[in-house]
């Protein structure tokens, strides 16, 4: 895994929101799957936001992950600009706890989709794991590593329920 030649981006609008996304590039790393992270604002920044999205394809990103809260546009306004797969993280960063942000994100108008995941960091870890699904699509070796991962997680449930009855 490294940050060169990555094929999915991790955006986010605010450094505050870096915490939570680390979900999706901790999740990335144990996958060996490269991406870059990048810091974007649909309303603070929207010429950039607009500029990354035009350009993702062609620097060979495969899939976006954008993660933001309040009046969550990023992963919207990425989607608007780009046919590449969207997946948003509702970022819980305001005092209604990331339901603006969930709505936000998963109200898309019939035409410009964003798959959504949970709030917070397990929705951070969940986009990873759903950008790595898409990767395996056309990617053996990460299909593989995916069905270990399931095995992995029902060998740590089955541990816990035998620790629970002995
Ligand atoms: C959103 O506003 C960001 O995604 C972040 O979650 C939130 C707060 O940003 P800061 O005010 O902390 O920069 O755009």
């Amino acid at each position: 895994m490294s940050a060169e030649n990555p094929i999915v981006s991790i955006v986010m609008g605010s450094d505050s929101d870096i915490d939570t996304m680390k979900g999706a590039s901790d999740a990335l790393k144990k996958f060996g799957v490269n991406f870059e992270m990048i810091i974007t604002s649909a309303h603070r920044t929207p010429k950039a936001t607009e500029e990354f999205a035009k350009g993702a394809a062609s620097r060979g990103i495969k899939v976006i992950i954008a993660g933001a809260g309040f009046a969550a546009h990023l992963a919207g306004v990425i989607a608007s600009h780009t046919v590449l797969p969207i997946i948003g993280v509702p970022l819980d960063a305001s005092s209604l706890n990331g339901l603006d942000s969930l709505l936000a994100i998963v109200q898309m108008p019939s035409g410009i989709p964003v798959a959504t995941v949970t709030i917070g960091k397990a929705g951070a870890k969940n986009a990873a794991i759903l950008a790595v699904e898409i990767l395996a699509l056309s990617d053996k070796n990460l299909t593989n590593k995916l069905l270990e991962y399931r095995k992995d997680m029902a060998e740590k449930i089955n541990n816990k329920n035998k620790k629970l009855n002995d």
